[in-house]
């Protein structure tokens, strides 16, 4: 997503900032220039959930045929579409939300997107200026409110910043690749008086596009570190996780008899056959302080140093093991550039290693967690776009798909659960030619599932799985990590059933097709392996219930 280079729409023909978009002779209204300056920008896509206070933005819309608008009916469903779409895109996605609580209800999905680093232009509609004094029932603190999640909030005051704030908006989205919040009073949107925007801050490529600095310090304390002969390991993660990044890594890596990591969970994994691999540290902090046991020198190129993910009594947060120093090479904007400049003057013959092709065997039988997961790594088609949040019923997908075709892997960046659908469909859209397989828990597909909605109404070629276990299994094994729980005492009744999710039983089934997604349900390995060949070998929508098991008897508190 940062190795952006400047589209042939940004790059040429562009329009000014604010032009046009007023119908016949009219002077534009403040939404027409806002979405003249945004398509001007290469933003392209609105995903929405409008109210009273954006109908003139609606209504602006038939006037710029370049802005395709994306309906959606939960707002946590826009904005996760807006981060699927920069995560395969590079680019932002506008949101236009209802108010604070319209804002609000994206809040999660923002988050998400705010841990993936992607670009994202937000613009919140608001009361009419004059309108606000009165503190109508939607009355709210919207800058509070955004600027939890954006990394930059103004308030349009009037028609005639309308373009210099959308341009700067836009701006800082891409060159830090993070949140932009616009909140757009109702009357600023429908009166004239737009100023073209001067600025050409909006087509600002991001600093990963920029020449990298050879011989920083950061590059001389890194390469310090690799020369040591100590135990070194390399833990990559922000804009580093796709090829470049991943050969650069694998280049050093094997140069200098590194261990190579990947952050937890990367916005986007490009993996397969083909493509170097760098093992994932794993959820569980027990897990995770045994990959890392022995490293001596940790280099983080994009990712954080590695934490656990809750805190457990009397168990560490930090995963950096004991005596082991932490080098700083790249944050998560500018890692892959930082690593190839490396790569270059280090390992300069050195060849990646590439991950050699291929797939488990189809299996036969009931429904496992292993079985379903070979099914998949079977089938896996190249190119896929894989939007992961199976959580528990997924956790052998790693091994089963690591030498299928080459493929983009999308992980849940901010553990805010109820991404995957939405996402899908930003990816989806964002690339319309490729497969997109979103691996979905009952319990989180609940969140967003209105999203299936839009994925019928946007025609997009996305199947989705939802792994019906009929639980929270992952707060059942969690219940005894975090010792609420006795180890080996019984879960007390009113604990255990807020944590099932089996009466009523969900029926995946009828909720796709209510929405208009075929849908089937599958309770054997080979069943679900002819619905994936039906899935994939119609466009369009899809979606299959596998019904799984319960498996958190099995991973127990380690
Ligand atoms: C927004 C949000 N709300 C609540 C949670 C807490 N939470 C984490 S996992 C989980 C249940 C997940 O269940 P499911 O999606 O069915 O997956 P499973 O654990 O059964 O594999 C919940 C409620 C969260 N992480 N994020």
């Amino acid at each position: 997503m940062n190795e952006r280079v400047a589209s042939p729409k940004r790059a040429g023909g562009r329009k000014a900032h604010g032009e046009g978009a007023g119908e016949g002779n009219r002077p534009p209204s403040g939404a027409e220039s806002l979405l003249g300056t945004l398509v001007g920008a290469g933003v392209e896509v609105c995903f929405t959930n409008p109210g009273t206070s954006e109908l003139h933005f609606v209504t602006a819309l038939d006037t710029v045929p370049e802005m395709r608008g994306v309906l959606t009916l939960f707002e946590g469903v826009a904005t996760g579409a807006a981060d699927g779409y920069a995560r395969m895109s590079g680019d932002p996605a506008a949101v236009l939300l209802h108010l604070g609580p319209g804002l609000g209800n994206g809040l999660a999905n923002l988050h998400n997107a705010r841990r993936a680093r992607v670009p994202m232009l937000v613009v919140v509609g608001d009361h009419a200026t004059y309108h606000k004094r009165f503190d109508a029932p939607l009355e709210s603190d919207i800058d509070s409110v955004a600027g939890t999640v954006s990394g930059w909030v103004r308030r349009t005051a009037s028609p005639a910043e309308v373009c210099a704030d959308t341009a700067d908006a836009v701006g800082f989205a891409r060159t830090e690749q993070r949140i932009a919040t616009l909140i757009l009073p109702a009357d600023v949107s429908w009166s004239e008086g737009a100023t073209p925007a001067e600025s050409s801050s909006a087509v600002v490529e991001s600093p990963a596009a920029q020449p990298d600095r050879p011989g920083s310090a950061a590059a001389a304390d890194v390469e310090e570190v690799l020369r040591s002969g100590e135990q070194v390991a390399i833990l990559i993660g922000g804009d580093a996780t796709r090829a470049p990044g991943l050969t650069a890594a694998a280049r050093l890596a094997e140069r200098f008899g590194a261990r190579l990591f990947c952050e937890t969970f990367p916005a986007r994994l490009e993996r397969g056959a083909g493509i170097p691999a760098a093992e994932r540290i794993a959820y569980f902090g027990e897990a995770a302080a045994a990959q890392l046991t022995g490293v001596r020198r940790l280099i983080l190129a994009g990712a954080a140093s590695p934490v656990t993910f809750f805190g457990y009594p009397g168990k560490p947060s930090d995963l950096v093991p004991e005596g082991c120093t932490v080098h700083t090479l790249a944050g998560p904007v500018g890692a892959v550039g930082a690593l190839t400049a490396l790569a270059d003057a280090l390992a300069p013959n050195t060849v990646a290693a590439e991950a050699p092709a291929s797939r488990p065997l189809l299996p036969s039988g009931p429904l496992t967690v292993q079985s379903a997961a070979d099914v998949i790594g079977a089938l896996l088609p190249e190119r896929a776009i894989v939007v992961d949040e199976s959580n528990t019923s997924g956790f052998l997908l790693p091994q089963a798909t690591a030498g299928a075709p080459a493929h983009d892997w999308l992980t849940l960046t901010g553990g805010a659960i109820g991404y995957a659908l939405p996402v899908a469909l930003g990816a989806a859209i964002a690339a319309p030619d490729r497969p997109v397989l979103c691996l979905e828990s009952d319990g989180s597909a609940m969140y967003t599932v209105s999203a299936l909605w839009s994925h019928a109404r946007e025609r997009s070629n996305i199947t989705t799985v939802v792994f019906a276990n009929r639980a929270y299994d992952i707060l059942r094994i969690e219940l005894q990590r975090v010792g609420a729980q006795e180890s080996g005492q019984p879960t007390g009744a009113k604990a255990e059933s807020l944590l099932d999710l089996s009466s009523p039983t969900m029926d995946f089934v009828q909720m796709g097709h209510s929405m208009g997604v075929p849908s089937r349900r599958v309770t054997d390995a080979g069943d679900f392996a002819e619905a994936l060949r039906w899935a994939f070998n119609e466009p369009g929508p899809h979606l299959i219930e596998a019904v799984m098991p319960s498996i958190a008897g099995q991973i127990g508190p380690a």
